[in-house]
């Protein structure tokens, strides 16, 4: 599992070069973003459940399918398994966060992902769904939280999203 930094040593290192102006604008930029990184990961930590909470109530508010009689988050146990993967998806963004990298997502999260999804029949579309809808309530929350700079949120629920929605097609 790597980091920012420890991505961009790897890849210098790699070619045996110093690190030079493109390595110094992009460690830059986050340590300049790193405090406010720490930050947003809190309000996340801070809120999990609820943000989990609301999301869910407001996939299933979009999607009633999902949680009817045929539908994939229909009974108890799979309506608990859906709002486990969406807790699952917000802290591993809170992770990715904080390393400013996708890594520990590649890694930890969406590793043979699909074959699970697919062998279950959860589908993908209304989990993005879940997942952009997590997106939003963080950022309103960090945004009201007062953290600056707040555009870096989007990167680790875009990334799953799109390698989630990529790999069903
Ligand atoms: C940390 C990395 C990690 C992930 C991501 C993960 C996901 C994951 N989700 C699963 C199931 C599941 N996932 C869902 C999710 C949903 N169904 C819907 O209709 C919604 C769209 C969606 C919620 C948003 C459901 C309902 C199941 C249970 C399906 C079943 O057993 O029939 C399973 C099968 C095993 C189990 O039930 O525990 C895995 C492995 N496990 C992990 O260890």
């Amino acid at each position: 599992m790597r980091d920012a930094v420890t991505n961009l040593i790897g890849s210098y290192d790699g070619r045996g070069q110093y690190l030079d102006r493109n390595a110094m604008d992009a460690l830059k930029a986050y340590f300049e973003t790193g405090m406010a990184r720490v930050q947003a990961a809190s309000v996340i930590n801070g809120n999990a459940a609820a943000i989990v909470k609301q999301a869910g109530l407001q996939l299933f508010e979009e999607v009633p399918e999902l949680i009817r009689p045929g539908g994939n988050a229909y009974t108890t146990r799979r309506y608990a398994a859906c709002l486990r993967d969406m807790d699952y998806y917000l802290r591993y963004a809170s992770y990715a966060l904080v390393a400013g990298s996708v890594d520990v997502l590649d890694e930890r999260v969406l590793q043979g992902l699909r074959e699970t999804y697919n062998s279950l029949g959860v589908p993908s579309g209304p989990t993005v769904r879940g997942i952009q809808i997590m997106k939003d309530i963080v950022k309103a929350q960090v945004a009201e939280a007062g953290i600056e700079g707040v555009g870096f949120v989007d990167e680790p629920f875009d990334y799953m999203c799109r390698d989630l929605a990529e790999k069903n097609i």
